[in-house]
């Protein structure tokens, strides 16, 4: 692919950022971090994904007031300090930040994370609590009941909590088993292997590092291609009445 090429695709319900197409900046209160913001609320989503890259020694701050954080390691290795505890969190290592809970993520070697950020959606007797773990240690359960497509829950399906982060791993020749239209959204990165993916009425060829956005009610489809499974993490917004 030559330098007037990419794969990237914009359109108002659905969106497909490739790595040719990543361009990064500065984050506000960070040191020597970078990130690019990959979906954010100003084309549409109601979230800000990003692709963080910190160098040896950088520093976090906080995100906006009202604003949860969930970051998961996709390279090197962060120190993650929060509620008097400090754990290294490296490849599959994630951590998700309840608004309002003072935490800092620093790094001595340099790593590079998926953040995900949004307004929290309070609801009345419930809150979210502070959660860090590792991939790895989550159970991986057959989707609707296939052992081609296992799906972990990082996160607790309890009322507290108004997003869900998930990961999906799909064996060679495997798909969702229907087109499915939903009123939650998604944001979703690719972490390995890759296939044909179906947003709207457009298929496209995706790979490791791609993202994809899609609107409620987007039809989402994908299939597995390739000698090899495929893995993805993505973002639905849960636990909370649509009127
Ligand atoms: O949880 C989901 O809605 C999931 N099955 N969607 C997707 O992978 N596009
Ligand atoms: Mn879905």
């Amino acid at each position: 692919m030559n330098g007037a090429q990419s794969r990237t695709r914009v359109a108002r319900d659905h969106a497909l950022i490739t790595p040719e197409s990543h361009v990064p900046a500065s984050i506000p209160g960070w040191t020597e971090a970078r990130a690019i913001t990959i979906f954010a609320p100003v084309m549409g989503a109601g979230f800000v994904q990003s692709l963080v890259t910190m160098s040896a020694g950088a520093t976090s701050a906080v995100p906006l007031p009202g604003v949860e954080r969930f970051l998961f390691v996709l390279e090197g290795s962060l120190r993650f300090e929060a509620e008097a505890r400090t754990t290294t969190l490296e490849g599959g290592g994630y951590a998700f930040v309840p608004a309002g809970t003072p935490h800092t993520i620093t790094s001595a070697t340099g790593a590079t994370f998926f953040m995900l950020e949004k307004r929290y959606v309070p609801l009345a007797g419930a809150s979210a609590r502070l959660i860090v773990s590792r991939e790895q240690d989550v159970p991986a359960v057959p989707f609707l009941g296939d052992p081609s497509a296992l799906l972990r829950t990082l996160l607790p399906d309890e009322p507290g909590f108004d997003m869900a982060m998930n990961t999906f791993v799909f064996q060679p020749g495997a798909s969702l088993p229907m087109v499915e239209s939903h009123v939650m959204e998604h944001g979703l990165v690719f972490l390995e292997g890759g296939g044909v993916y179906r947003l709207g009425d457009a298929w496209y060829p995706v790979q490791a590092g791609d993202a994809i956005w899609m609107a409620p009610y987007l039809p989402q489809w994908f299939g597995c291609i390739g000698k090899g499974p495929a893995r993805y993490l993505y973002y639905k917004d849960v636990n909370r009445d649509p009127m």
